[in-house]
């Protein structure tokens, strides 16, 4: 905990507004449209004289990094494998202002992620830490994985002093970006950053952008988890930051056949819920497609005609990425929905169910028509336009 001077944070209201204008914010337009209340505590209320910053230990356990290497199951962020970090922050918050106002009979206000506040660097002004260059608080006694949470209070506190920046010549978080997020240290691009991809975007993920996903289906950890400093970082002894085992390796096949109802119920609770089921069996679908496993194709067969348009994008983009070419003992035969194809690809074999084609019209070889022809067939199973599964998609700013 510790105690930061609303007016310490002026130089991060600048980059804010800077990080807008250039649209690094992507489609998170609630960051543009309260930037100017974000950018500073007295802009959101006038009143506050005094800041109390409080970091969350979750360490992990593992090492995050390590589930990377397993492609047929997700990686999800450490952050949400158990219940919303926004409700135990706030529960605890809740118990020190309760405390304070016996106390003081001060008043003040309690803010988790939830309302237009810089929480990073108001951590960094109250000494918990510093701002490393991959942009989050790092403390010298916990490393990086801490989550925020303030209390805005009109009491005159004797406040901390913010620390000296420790990050020195390393750079492993820049450099250990799958999709190269920070045009320079201590800047993100939101846009390219995993976290914001799978859990804030709700479009259609670049084309570009999905094979460096691999198999993070929510959130990402790579450069928190390359951070030296994490070698002072203990693992959190608080149950309610315990990974539920089946969020910790769960297979992205299950994953994929979640319908509303089912993905409400596995969900209920965890952060994940907020980001939809759409959304959510998009990036499985993505991770599915990285994984490159034939076995999955009767997976991704299902979702063709999936009712939402994301997901079906996602399960077209797999099946026509297999770049297949397709062996048939009977080539005049059509081969339709319930007949099973064999096909191979430089990535493995599998046996599909069939779409309505008819090999004789396909080349065999490299099959540049066939996958036309089935790229078609996707399409008028999914009703979408092409920008959806091909071409970049284009961010909003
Ligand atoms: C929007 C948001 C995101 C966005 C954007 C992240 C970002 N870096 O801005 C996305 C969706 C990508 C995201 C991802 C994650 N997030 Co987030 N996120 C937020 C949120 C709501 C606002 C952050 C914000 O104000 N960003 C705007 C930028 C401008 O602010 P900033 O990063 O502080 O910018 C500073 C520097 O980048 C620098 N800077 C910026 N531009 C420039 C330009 C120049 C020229 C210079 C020199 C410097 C400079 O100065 C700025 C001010 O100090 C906060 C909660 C909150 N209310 O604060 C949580 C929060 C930051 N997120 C958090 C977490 C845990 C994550 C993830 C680790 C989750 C995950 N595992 O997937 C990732 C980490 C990704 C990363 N490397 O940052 C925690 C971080 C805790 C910590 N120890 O720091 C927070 C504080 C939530 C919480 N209450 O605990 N997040
Ligand atoms: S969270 Fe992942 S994608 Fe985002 S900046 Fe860090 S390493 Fe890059
Ligand atoms: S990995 Fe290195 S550069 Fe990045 S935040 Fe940690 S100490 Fe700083």
């Amino acid at each position: 905990m510790g105690i930061a001077d609303p007016d310490g944070v002026e130089k991060a209201g600048v980059h804010l507004l800077r990080f807008v204008a250039l649209g690094r914010h992507g489609e998170m337009g609630w960051m543009a449209e309260k930037a100017d209340r974000r950018r500073h505590p007295k802009a959101l209320w006038p009143e506050v004289r005094s800041v109390i910053m409080l970091g969350l230990n979750y360490g992990p356990a593992h090492d995050p990094l390590d589930q990377l290497g397993w492609p047929d199951q997700g990686t999800i962020s450490v952050y949400a494998r158990n219940k919303d970090y926004h409700d135990l922050i706030k529960t605890r918050l809740r118990m020190l202002a309760r405390w304070l106002v016996e106390q003081t009979g001060c008043a003040l206000k309690l803010f988790v992620d939830t309302a237009p506040v810089m929480e990073k660097p108001l951590a960094a002004a109250a000494g918990l830490g510093w701002q490393g260059k991959h942009t989050n608080l790092i403390s010298r006694d916990l490393g990086n994985w801490l989550f925020l949470g303030a209390i805005f209070t009109d009491l005159a506190l004797p406040t901390d002093g913010p620390i000296k920046d420790h990050c020195g010549s390393c750079r492993r978080c820049l450099d250990i970006c799958p999709t190269k997020a920070f045009p320079a240290p201590y800047q993100l691009d939101a846009r390219r950053c995993i976290s914001y991809l799978t859990i804030e975007y709700k479009g259609h993920i670049d084309a570009d952008l999905r094979p460096a996903m691999g198999n993070r289906i929510y959130g990402c950890d790579d450069c928190l988890a390359v951070c030296p400093w994490n070698k002072y970082a203990h693992k959190t002894n608080d149950p309610a930051f315990f990974p539920r085992p089946e969020l910790s390796a769960p297979d992205l096949a299950d994953l994929a056949e979640l319908d509303d109802a089912a993905f409400r119920t596995v969900f209920a609770g965890s952060p994940i819920k907020r980001t939809g089921r759409d959304c959510f069996v998009r990036n499985v679908l993505i991770a599915i497609g990285n994984s490159a496993n034939p076995a999955h194709l009767p997976v991704i067969h299902r979702r063709l005609d999936d009712p939402s348009p994301l997901v079906r994008a996602m399960a077209i983009w797999h099946w026509v990425g297999w770049g297949m070419s397709i062996r048939s003992k009977r080539p005049n035969a059509p081969i339709g929905p319930g007949k099973r194809i064999k096909m191979s690809s430089g990535n493995g074999r599998g046996s599909i169910p069939g779409l309505w084609i008819r090999p004789r019209e396909a080349r065999f070889d490299g099959s540049f028509s066939l996958r036309a022809l089935m790229l078609c067939s996707c399409i008028m199973a999914s009703g979408l336009p092409p920008s959806a599964y091909g071409k970049q998609h284009q961010h909003q700013k």
